[in-house]
């Protein structure tokens, strides 16, 4: 759909735009050979990941609750060994693609991105909108009673194996809004990395460019 995504070089750090079908297009064309992008060999790993807000709420939907997220994102990558390459706040779920050392396991990252938000929301939702609680409260068969920010359990974890799937998953992240018909542009919606590939802007959150698989490279 003529989106332009510009993307970062990590040998010239210069910004190079390139069209995400280009880069698909060469990425399969590698070596003048039409060849499938060969599995990664490096003990790394890359994580495409989703997780949504209780009963699929749009408790997302205003900027409080997304900065909440963005700092918890912040913290989780000072805690965690992984790099961040993309991310989009919707207002009733959240992708991140991330590439993950070998000793850092997925679900303790998910749960320091997730559990101060839930924190941060329900002390709010006490403190300001107390009448906001009922849509907080889970209510399990058993007759456990809980507030709830996040659905319950861990979202949705898909293990990227090739560098085109990388980048497919990049763009239908930020295609996410456009998608939606939150925004025209992806880069007009600004809480994803679109901007941060567009226009090379860290905000509000930096995103690991120099570590995002060359496309002229299938494999590292
Ligand atoms: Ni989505």
């Amino acid at each position: 759909m003529g989106l332009w995504a510009w993307l970062a070089s990590p040998a010239r750090s210069a910004l190079v735009p390139v069209s995400c079908e280009g880069i698909l297009r060469h990425v399969e064309t590698d070596a003048g050979q039409r060849k499938r992008c060969k599995r990664w060999d490096i003990p790394w790993s890359v994580h495409f990941l989703t997780f949504s807000c209780f009963g699929r709420r749009a408790f997302l939907s205003k900027d409080r609750s997304r900065r909440w997220l963005l700092a918890a994102l912040e913290r989780a990558r000072a805690l965690h060994a992984f790099d961040l390459w993309g991310w989009v706040i919707m207002p009733e779920h959240v992708h991140l693609l991330i590439w993950a050392r070998p000793e850092t396991e997925i679900s303790p990252v998910l749960k320091s991105v997730k559990q101060p938000v839930a924190r941060a929301a329900l002390a709010w939702v006490r403190r300001e909108a107390p009448q906001f609680l009922p849509q907080m409260l889970d209510l399990q068969p058993n007759g456990r009673r809980s507030y709830r920010f996040w659905q319950r359990g861990g979202g949705y974890d898909r293990s990227m194996r090739t560098v085109r799937e990388t980048y497919e998953k990049l763009h239908y992240i930020h295609q996410n809004p456009v998608h939606r018909g939150l925004a025209d542009r992806a880069e007009d919606w600004p809480w994803s990395s679109a901007r941060a590939w567009a226009l090379g802007i860290d905000e509000p959150v930096r995103i690991d460019r120099g570590s995002f698989p060359d496309p002229e490279v299938t494999r590292f």
